[in-house]
């Protein structure tokens, strides 16, 4: 099932082009190019306040006092408010996405380093930031828990210890799969590998940092709200649940957005302290956070300390797969995934194999941390689990004195299993998987890359050749299977067409980089045979667009996508009855071929959409139940996730003076089924290959024995750029989703996903002759090299 791609965009005008899957060029581009993006900090209203929020100094420590009245007599202060008052209001604490609550200023204790401490409100930004320095307070220091293979131990500090009986740091234990049938493979199996890996701490650091500007209007009660937000709706619905405002009321608008890799899903305390502020001070109050702010308080990823072991046979069958994994969940539980999977969808750790029995167990654990967890193109924790498997199976391979292409080639599910349903309950829905790991062989020069590696070995030279397949799910999803805070993840679309045949259409997924704006019209535009440019796509105004959960776990065009082409579809029925009145004959005698219905048989005898639209809203009589107008609208359910998949292959040279890892070529084929628009498909994944070598390499969020923070500055969170990485050479593979109605699955987090333990496998492929078998991420120059000498690991 591989389709050949459409030839580039065509000339405008040209009645044959392909509008569905051409290269078209971002609609929204022109006004990024030229500046003219709208973001959250770009808001000026009327009157509007700045606000500022104390930072905790300290990770883990009782608030003895706080002493205001400085900051209040600081010229501009208009308020300052502290968790003393957010009791009052019954806004201390908010709920979290986990069912956990968090606090949004410190009352009893700080728990991380960079809680937030205390909100000041003034003229503009500086006197708010003077402010915050005016600010006294006292803490009385505790120990803090920074380990977290120590967070359990038994006389280690209790860090929630505001909730009533709460003795230790443990917050859930979770499984999947047979424990009993695995434990018997594993019994039976010729052969057993074991490792433990850490999947460290890192942050989706977009561009844009995080921000509202809330106004809220005393008179009528409403709140406008704009946030840099990845699901408005959502997020509508948890502040009429925390704040107490009528939901009607409330209006969230998401903007233009500088990236949110997963950091704008959740709803942190500078949002709620834009809206206190702007009720307690009657005027509109803008909170942006800087950097440091950024790094050091908002939600980080992964933290996943996995012990692994993979069962097989002596001639290289995989039997099953293990895993005790210990997450990391910082000073609250504020994950974002869907209620029933405390560790988000990493049940998919059997990835692309098909094995005999699989057993995972995930305990969380509070720290003195940041909170977060589900972050940075991380599919809902699909990262951490294709980073397990595919370690493994390279370690299995060096095990068996196999090659890892070979054993993969070996055990991958084959085509004619799909459907197939693997050991832990997941249904994937359809794949071809060696004739995507051949295809990336071919375009490597596989064999030619082992013989050039051989070579250099005999001269002492490091090269190495890392491999990876991954299988994701994402398009959460059905409702019968999951929910977020009980709101059911189903997304809706709008459809208008006006009289003269240009549409617009609302969505209710929100883009943050990905195009939506292009991508959502060719998808009517492939339906309906308008072309794209005359298709607006509305998107990221609660008051604008239908309810629905928002973009993450690259659910946008499984689930918004489809809402998107069945309301098409829905229009174009309806346009049906409207041109057979208009051609005075029978519906039933009608065809469709794009862009227009004719009479079968009598091609000269038809109607374009643009023609129906007039005459719907025009004297045309129209038949009984049709009204006057080309609009539909649809809530959509989607049957199942989607399983795009991909292979890796990644070449890299480790310099044996220094360690220093250079990722020479990197080859991607991936498989997101129907292809909507391959250039930003590429984009995507150049953007989730080049996080890969970012986390592979350079970047992990560290704290030292106190808890502070090590990683909040670009200085020591590393953004790969240009220079660390090769050029990507990109393929790909067609494989259709049998249940999405066009076809296409996920994309936005492939690359993320699936990079890593490629370019971990080539650098420990390289170390090979140093009988290195893991290494942890980040492989930086300190570690490879300290590898090397046999020392051990530094920081
Ligand atoms: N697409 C396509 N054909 C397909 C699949 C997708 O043309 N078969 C297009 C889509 O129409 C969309 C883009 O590719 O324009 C990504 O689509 P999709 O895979 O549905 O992912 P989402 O739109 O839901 O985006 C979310 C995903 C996530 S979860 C993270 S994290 C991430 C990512 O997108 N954050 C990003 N990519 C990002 N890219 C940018 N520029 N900025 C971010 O913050
Ligand atoms: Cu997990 S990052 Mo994206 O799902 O927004």
């Amino acid at each position: 099932t591989i389709i050949e791609e459409h030839p580039a965009n065509p000339a405008a005008g040209d009645a044959d082009r392909p509008i569905g899957y051409g290269r078209l060029q971002r609609k929204e581009d022109p006004r990024f190019v030229r500046g003219k993006g709208n973001y959250v900090d770009d808001i000026v209203l009327p009157g509007m306040l700045h606000g500022a929020i104390l930072r905790a100094p300290v990770a883990h420590a009782r608030l003895v006092s706080i002493d205001t009245s400085k900051a209040l007599a600081h010229p501009g202060v208009k308020a300052v408010i502290t968790g003393q008052d957010l009791l009052g209001l019954k806004l201390a604490w908010a709920p979290t996405l986990s069912a956990d609550v968090q606090a949004v200023l410190v009352t009893d204790k700080v728990r991380f380093q960079g809680q937030e401490v205390a909100f000041v409100v003034a003229d503009d930004r500086y006197s708010a930031r003077d402010a915050l320095e005016l600010i006294e307070v006292d803490y009385d220091v505790l120990p803090p828990v920074v380990d977290v293979r120590k967070a359990l131990d038994p006389g280690a500090p209790v860090i929630r210890d505001e909730i009533e009986g709460r003795t230790d740091n443990h917050i859930f234990d979770w499984e999947a799969g047979d424990k009993a049938e695995c434990d018997a493979v594993f019994a039976s199996a010729d052969v057993v590998v074991s490792q433990e890996m850490v999947y460290p701490r890192v942050h989706p650091a977009p561009m844009e940092t995080c921000g509202a500007v809330a106004d809220y209007e005393p008179i009528d009660g409403t709140l406008t709200l704009y946030e840099t937000s990845q699901a408005p709706h959502a997020h509508r619905t948890l502040f009429a649940i925390v704040a107490g405002i009528p939901e009607h009321k409330i209006r969230i608008v998401s903007p233009d957005i500088g990236g949110g890799f997963g950091n704008k899903v959740g709803i942190y305390p500078g949002y709620i302290l834009a809206v206190v502020g702007s009720i307690v001070t009657g005027k509109p109050v803008k909170w942006m956070e800087d950097r440091s702010e950024n790094l050091m308080s908002t939600s980080f990823a992964r933290d996943y300390i996995m012990q692994g072991e993979i069962a097989a046979t002596k001639d290289g069958k995989i039997l099953a797969l293990r895993t005790n994994v210990l997450a990391d969940h910082g000073a609250f539980n504020a994950t974002a995934q869907p209620t029933k999977y405390p560790a988000g969808f990493f049940h998919i750790f059997t990835g692309s194999y098909d094995l005999q029995a699989a057993h995972c167990k995930v305990t969380g654990v509070y720290t003195n941390k940041a909170p977060g967890g589900v972050a940075y193109a991380c599919s809902f924790r699909v990262t951490e689990a294709v980073y397990l498997v595919e370690r493994m199976v390279d370690i299995l391979a060096r095990k068996l004195e196999m090659d890892p292409a070979e054993l993969r080639l070996k055990n991958l599910i084959k085509p004619e299993q799909f459907p197939y349903k693997n050991k832990t309950g997941w249904e994937y829905d359809s794949g071809d998987y060696a004739t995507a790991l051949r295809k990336s062989m071919d375009m490597a020069g596989y064999d030619e890359l082992r013989r050039e590696q051989k070579e250099k070995r005999a001269r002492g030279e490091l090269m190495g050749i890392g491999i990876s397949f991954f299988t994701e799910t994402v398009g959460a999803g059905p409702r019968k299977h999951m929910d977020i805070v009980g709101l059911g993840m189903n997304d809706g679309a709008e459809l208008r067409v006006h009289p003269t045949g240009k549409a617009v259409v609302r969505i209710s997924v929100q883009s943050q980089g990905q195009g939506h704006e292009t991508t959502f019209a060719q998808i009517v535009a492939e339906e309906l045979g308008i072309p794209p440019e005359d298709i607006d796509v509305v998107h990221g105004d609660t008051d604008q667009t239908p309810f629905g959960l928002g973009t993450y776990g690259s659910r946008s065009t499984p689930v918004s996508g489809a809402a998107v082409a069945l309301v098409a579809r829905k229009v174009r029925e309806k346009a049906k009855f409207i041109a057979a009145a208009m051609l005075e004959t029978r519906p039933e005698d009608l065809e469709w071929e794009k862009g227009r219905w004719f009479v079968k048989g009598d091609p000269s005898a038809g109607k374009t959409i643009a023609e129906i639209s007039m005459g719907a809203h025009g004297t045309v009589a129209l038949p009984e139940g049709i009204d006057g107008n080309l609009d539909a609208e649809v809530t959509y359910d989607p049957p199942n996730l989607t399983f795009p998949f991909g292979a890796y292959i990644c070449v890299v040279d480790v310099d044996p003076g220094t360690g220093h890892v250079k990722v020479r070529r990197f080859i991607a084929v991936d498989d997101c089924g129907t292809r909507i628009n391959p250039m930003i498909i590429e984009g995507q994944v150049h953007g989730g290959l080049t996080d890969g070598v970012g986390m592979a390499l350079m970047q992990f969020i560290e704290f030292d024995a106190e808890g502070n923070n090590l990683g909040g500055t670009f200085m020591d969170y590393l953004i790969p750029t240009a220079l660390e990485v090769p050029n990507w050479e990109t393929g790909f593979t067609v494989t259709p989703s049998p249940h999405h109605p066009i076809g296409a699955k996920g994309i936005g987090e492939s690359a993320t996903v699936g990079s890593p333990p490629a370019i971990v496998n080539a650098v420990v492929d390289a170390l090979a002759p140093f009988g290195i078998q893991h290494m942890d991420m980040p492989c930086t120059p300190a570690r490879v090299w300290a590898a090397m000498q046999g020392r051990p690991r530094p920081p």
